[in-house]
């Protein structure tokens, strides 16, 4: 592996869209008994499934600790890659490259620097030292060149790319204090630019209610294919999401992509607010001694989380009266996929859900 100090757009690479053939996906086993419920166990039963619905159309690699690897091995298909990689926790979004291609096909990968969403002004644990150094280990081991970004603090959930020039993000999350704060919307603009590749950046102004992660935009919007997206939706306007999704929606229908197309804006209902209980609580451990969670405080749940696999949407349910229809709507927007639903609060009590805990890898 070479590290590269140059600017992937300089370079003639740029990020491909999740709805393009993956070459494979890349997860970590969950252990940490601070985010995941009772050790890990049910996390593990949930990234189980996830893993298997994917593995049906592409090669699925899972990362996991010399305390974890032989129960990962033993737990998965053998079709799975297993291998020991030290990280602080089961965030593959976050913590792989961001991979980018160039005209002949040729694959390279981005380390951004990770503080945990936050760092030392509102990240959610530390240290996370394991995390930030995962990227530059995955290219390593897929043999690819990686580009230096450590200097630049940016997670694979706060970004979505349609492949055609245009990304899109959160102002929420990518104005927050906690990651570039030295740097004003415009220069962050120019540089999600030339690092990935992009000619025009959507800044919608939120993401979900009470997200941890400074409102990720995977959790919110999603390009379905270029000029669409689905945006999380809710009709209830004593719900504080109320605002926030109507602000998105206000802004992306007065905005055009980099091609000049109108955004075509699908909404896909929010469930009915979901919770943590006394139970939740109960079966996680302290972090610093400080309760990871309090009883009463509202998940970010949200069907938008979904992992665009080369066959499938493996798409979080949660016994909601809206999985069946936000499994409906994504089913008319990828014609030619098959739509997975998976019972997933076991993975949005960790904070995020299944596209958080994918990354997915370019053919
Ligand atoms: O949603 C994500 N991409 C990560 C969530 C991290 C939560 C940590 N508790």
């Amino acid at each position: 592996m070479k590290l590269l100090h140059a600017l992937p757009a300089d370079d003639g690479f740029s990020m491909p869209a999740e709805f393009s053939p993956h070459r494979g996906c890349i997860l970590i086993w969950p252990e940490r008994k601070d985010s995941w419920a009772g050790g890990g166990y049910a996390a593990r039963k949930a990234f189980t499934e996830v893993i298997t619905a994917i593995a049906r159309s592409e090669k699925v690699t899972v990362l996991a600790s010399f305390e974890q690897y032989e129960n990962a091995r033993a737990s998965l298909p053998p079709k799975i890659r297993v291998v020991e990689m030290s990280t602080d926790d089961a965030w593959a979004r976050d913590i792989t490259p961001t991979f980018v291609k160039n005209k002949e096909g040729v694959l390279r990968g981005i380390d951004w620097g990770f503080n945990a969403w936050g760092g030392l002004v509102d990240g959610l644990y530390f240290p996370w030292d394991r995390d930030n150094k995962a990227a530059r280990k995955i290219c390593d081991l897929m043999e690819i060149d990686c580009y230096d970004q450590r200097s630049f603090i940016l997670e694979g959930g706060s970004i979505h790319s349609d492949g055609e020039g245009t990304l899109m993000v959160t102002e929420s999350c990518l104005l927050s204090g906690g990651r570039n704060p030295k740097m004003s919307k415009e220069e962050i603009t120019e540089h999600l630019c030339k690092t990935l590749g992009v000619k025009k950046v959507l800044w919608l102004p939120y993401g979900i209610y009470q997200d941890e992660t400074n409102e990720h935009v995977d959790n919110i919007c999603a390009f379905t294919s270029p000029g669409e997206v689905v945006l999380g939706w809710t009709d209830d306007e004593s719900d504080p999401q109320y605002p926030m999704s109507r602000a998105d929606l206000e802004y992306l229908s007065h905005e055009t992509d980099a091609k000049g197309r109108p955004i075509k804006v699908h909404k896909l209902p929010l469930p009915s607010p979901i919770y943590v209980t006394e139970e939740d609580c109960a079966a996680l451990d302290p972090m610093d001694g400080e309760p990871t969670r309090v009883p009463g405080d509202r998940l970010a749940a949200s069907y938008v989380n979904f992992y665009i696999a080369n066959g499938a949407i493996v798409m979080p349910a949660f016994g909601d009266k809206n999985d069946q229809k936000a499994a409906e709507i994504l089913q008319t927007l990828f014609p030619t996929r098959e739509i997975v639903p998976i019972y997933a609060r076991d993975i949005l009590v960790g904070g995020g859900n299944i596209h958080c805990i994918t990354g997915q890898v370019p053919e």
